[in-house]
């Protein structure tokens, strides 16, 4: 790439992202205005967050009224899986963009009836890097690690955990099998971002999922005052 074309790229994404944030900050105020609290769930494919959200629904279905909206490049296999548990479910096909954006919440957004909810939680799509660039209007921004990707990533994707508000570290059952320094991986996060909040849980098994699930009700407590 020649200098002058890397100049060029710089101010379009810029507008590109303060184009989505104004939108964003409209979402966030459609949310407000009836006290919803939205949470954007960010992972890399196949770290549990369709496992975290039923686990979460199970928990805590008589304590809010809870929707999900669903990010994904192609298929509706985990709205499908959301709607067995009658909860109502948008899904975001992509066409191929790997991150969820502020126009595309905002017509998932119509399709639900707003007065009806306490809190809605988006499944971005599985990846680490962009989704994070992308604020859709959400009041926490929440990322899974599971333990087989390794306790590395923190090194390896720092934007990510720089950004978010909680850290879930999802299939504790599989410590015993996979090299994961619980120990390590927490000091090297809270040194990233010290105010974040760490969960150890496993959705194969269930443990830890009520701390995480207290959690998420107190934090939806905050958008209601
Ligand atoms: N052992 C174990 N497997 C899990 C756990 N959570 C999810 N999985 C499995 O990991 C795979 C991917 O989970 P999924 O929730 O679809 O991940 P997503 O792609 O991030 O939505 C599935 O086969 C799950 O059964 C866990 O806590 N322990
Ligand atoms: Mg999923
Ligand atoms: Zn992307």
């Amino acid at each position: 790439m020649t200098q002058k074309s890397k100049q060029m790229q710089v101010p379009i994404v810029q507008d590109i992202l303060s184009a989505n944030d104004e939108i964003a900050l409209q979402n966030r105020e459609t949310l407000d205005r009836t006290g919803i609290c939205m949470v954007n769930l960010m992972a890399s494919p196949g770290a549990g967050k369709t496992s975290l959200l039923l686990r979460t629904i199970e928990s805590l279905r008589t304590k809010l009224r809870m929707a999900v909206i669903e990010g994904d490049i192609a298929s509706t296999v985990d709205a499908d899986r959301i709607a067995q548990e009658n909860i109502p479910v948008v899904q975001i096909n992509t066409g191929g963009q790997c991150h969820l954006d502020a126009p595309m919440l905002r017509r998932a957004l119509h399709q639900l009836h707003l007065p009806d909810l306490d809190l809605i939680i988006v499944e971005n799509v599985g990846n680490l890097i962009c989704p994070v660039d992308f604020h859709l209007g959400e009041h926490l921004n929440i990322m899974i690690a599971s333990v087989p990707e390794g306790d590395d990533k923190p090194y390896k994707y720092p934007g990510i955990f720089l950004a978010v508000d909680a850290v879930v570290i999802n299939k504790i059952d599989l410590l015993p099998y996979v090299h994961f320094d619980l120990a390590a991986f927490r000091t090297l996060v809270t040194g990233m971002n010290p105010d974040v909040h760490i969960f150890e849980v496993s959705c194969e098994t269930g443990v830890g999922i009520a701390p995480w699930a207290d959690w998420l009700v107190q934090q939806t407590g905050k958008c209601q005052d």
